[in-house]
């Protein structure tokens, strides 16, 4: 793949599309306003388009926010290898929120309070806590793809966000009231999380997990350079009580996930159905499959006990031959794999192959009772172009499609391409339009829901080379967004990430209620407030330091631009826990607590409690302070450790 063919698109070629737009009826130029939105000057020298009486008036407008306007919806960003999910706002694409997960934050203490701590390491599995033992206890990677929130009744419902981390295993929640993440399991049996989503009816219900290598079952070295004795495995999770509900054992490998939208099937993309090792081995046959899940009949199994118990989880058997799936052959290396919100049809994306392949998941249940052939419940086959990889939708019956070595978006249309599937003359494609460059997932407002709304589009490209003012070698992908509200994609705005976003749900505002400042009894800091009836405390009203031997736990509220304790004296080798409780309630009034030079810093925001455990090994005087601008008295909010010599 050559990733230079698309270079010579630039500036120009969008201001071009801008155009073609323009007379599609985007009264981008009218307002003298480019509609790419830094254009301005081009954009004047453009006589104003005349609008065709047919098309909408749109302007740009539409997607600028102004300031002190608030955006329509949430876009739940993954973040990648960064290990973090952002949220963003659309159609701003401004940047609100990095919520930390499987990453350390030096913000926010993640991965460094107790709290935090307790959530890092509670779900990984005794081999895992073994081995991190001498390595501070937590992971301090991670790589997020796919952050997917959950549903009830075919549409989102505002309660959580779950994601995967393909590099070390984990499935993670965050908590959509506070934004944090409040639970992170990590799935014993399975080598790597790729896909990851959600069951979307009645409700999450299952998250599906997609285990993408092959590993020995157990992999506990006995088997090690014999390909053919290893397995990948598929995953349900209960989202609610994050345990993993069962786990199946399939043939091939598994790449990305989807389920249907009456509760009944999950289906998984496999890309090596060789089971090969190396690239070469991987990419040899013609066609790999489409593997599905049939819920019920595994349901059914998990409690007749018709499985074997491995660490913990039961485990099916889902192999050929089995009851419990079906293996629909598909061209070579297929990808994405993404329902619409028809309820009815299913896109698995080629990779390898020009074409994307369309199922119709009525004829599913006829496959199960083997009343028709696997390939049968394929309908449509279009041939769009050169790698396509993940599927959106507008909910009008037109198909979104990313192609990645053509550094295009193709809209296509479901029903035509049915149709000349069947031998008509019709071409399903309807535009392509090139984006900046190389996309992987793309993403449409609602677009994964029942009630997908055709209005935005974001495309989320591996590459931004030029698009940029040039930051090093390392350059930041481009997000970029598209208006599809009118019969032509036009992008409207390019934004830079970091590294980098793979996936993303957008979320209409209505369906997310987060709080505004914490509550108090919240379980999140559940641990410090047993602690704290255990001494006798109130958090909320009480600062004072409890010694228990050599292990202290120092008590303190915080009040802008104070906190309660002015000092606190330790022994040097004293054990201690700083619990700080925000007694603040005003919006947005967060404090922090930082140590210096011991490596210490947290977020407190209002009501919320936050803890830190450290050893007070270096005597002397430290300064705490508090880390988040509150007050104009914050650089005076501060106090002191005293650590008296150990022989003193
Ligand atoms: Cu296509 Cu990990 Cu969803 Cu990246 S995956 S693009
Ligand atoms: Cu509290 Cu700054």
């Amino acid at each position: 793949m050559s990733t230079d063919d698309t270079s010579k698109f630039n500036r120009r070629d969008l201001i071009r599309t801008g155009a073609v737009a323009t007379v599609a009826g985007v009264a981008g130029a009218a307002t003298g306003v480019g509609v790419a939105g830094f254009d301005t000057a081009a954009a004047q020298t453009r006589a104003p388009a005349p609008l065709p009486s047919a098309a909408p008036a749109r302007g740009p407008a539409k997607y600028e926010v102004k300031p002190g306007e608030l955006d329509e919806y949430y876009v739940f960003f993954s973040s990648g290898q960064t290990g973090e999910m952002r949220i963003v706002g659309l159609p701003s694409m401004r940047e609100l929120m990095r919520v930390p997960v499987f990453n350390r934050c030096s913000a926010t203490g993640w991965g460094q309070t107790n709290e935090s701590i307790r959530i890092l390491t509670e779900g990984l599995t005794p081999e895992t806590k073994e081995f991190l033992k001498d390595k501070g206890g937590v992971y301090l990677n991670g790589d997020l793809h796919h952050p997917h929130m959950s549903f009830t009744d075919g549409t989102y419902d505002g309660r959580y966000v779950f994601m995967n981390d393909k590099a070390n295993t984990r499935v993670a929640r965050v908590r959509c009231d506070i934004m944090k993440c409040d639970k992170i399991i990590q799935l014993p049996n399975q080598h790597t999380v790729h896909g990851l989503r959600v069951q979307k009816y009645p409700r999450t219900g299952y998250v599906f997990a997609n285990g993408e290598d092959g590993v020995p079952l157990p992999n506990d070295g006995k088997v090690l350079n014999d390909p053919k004795q290893y397995w990948s495995i598929f995953s349900a999770i209960d989202g609610d009580t994050m345990k993993v509900a069962w786990q199946v054992q399939v043939d091939g490998n598994l790449d990305n996930v989807d389920a249907d939208y009456q509760g009944k099937y999950a289906f998984a993309t496999c890309y090596n159905s060789e089971g090969g090792v190396t690239l070469a081995e991987m990419t040899a046959n013609e066609q790999d499959w489409v593997v599905i899940f049939n819920l019920k009949r595994i349901e059914e199994a998990v409690q007749k006990g018709a499985v074997t118990m491995m660490n913990g989880v039961p485990v099916i058997d889902g192999r050929h031959g089995s009851p419990y799936t079906r293996y629909v052959p598909v061209s070579n290396s297929p990808h994405g794999i993404n329902t619409a919100p028809d309820g009815i049809h299913v896109v698995a994306n080629g990779k390898l192959s020009p074409t994307v392949t369309v199922f119709d998941v009525r004829l599913f249940d006829q496959l199960f009772d083997d009343k028709i052939k696997p390939r049968d419940v394929v309908v449509a086959e279009p041939e769009l172009g050169l790698g396509p990889l993940h599927t959106a939708y507008d909910g009008k019956g037109n198909a979104y499609t990313t192609l990645f070595l053509d550094s295009q978006i193709c809209k296509w249309n479901i029903d035509a391409a049915k149709r000349a599937f069947k031998g008509e003359k019709v071409d399903p494609i309807i535009q392509k339009l090139d984006v900046q460059y190389q996309p992987g997932h793309n993403h449409t407002s609602m677009g994964q829901t029942k009630e997908a709304d055709g209005k935005w589009l974001i495309s989320l490209n591996k590459f931004s080379k030029d698009r940029f003012l040039n930051v090093g070698p390392l350059k930041p992908e481009n997000d970029q967004l598209i208006d599809i509200s009118g019969d032509r994609m036009v992008v409207v705005h390019d934004g830079p990430s970091f590294a980098e976003p793979h996936d993303a749900t957008i979320v209409h505002r209505s369906k997310v209620s987060p709080l505004h400042v914490w509550k108090r009894d919240d379980p999140f800091f559940e641990d410090a407030r047993k602690q704290a009836a255990a001494d006798g405390v109130k958090l909320e009203l009480d600062s004072k330091v409890v010694r228990d031997g050599s292990t202290v736990r120092v008590y303190m509220t915080s009040s802008a631009p104070a906190f309660a304790l002015e000092q606190f004296e330790v022994n040097q080798g004293d054990h201690v826990t700083v619990y700080v409780t925000n007694v603040d309630d005003i919006e947005d009034l967060t404090h922090g607590f930082a140590v210096v030079n011991y490596g210490i810093s947290m977020e407190v925001p209002p009501q919320a409690t936050a803890s830190v455990s450290f050893t007070a090994s270096r005597a002397g005087v430290y300064w705490y302070y508090c880390t988040w601008f509150c007050h104009a008295m914050h650089m005076e909010m501060k106090g002191r450790m005293l650590v008296h010599p150990r022989n003193a």
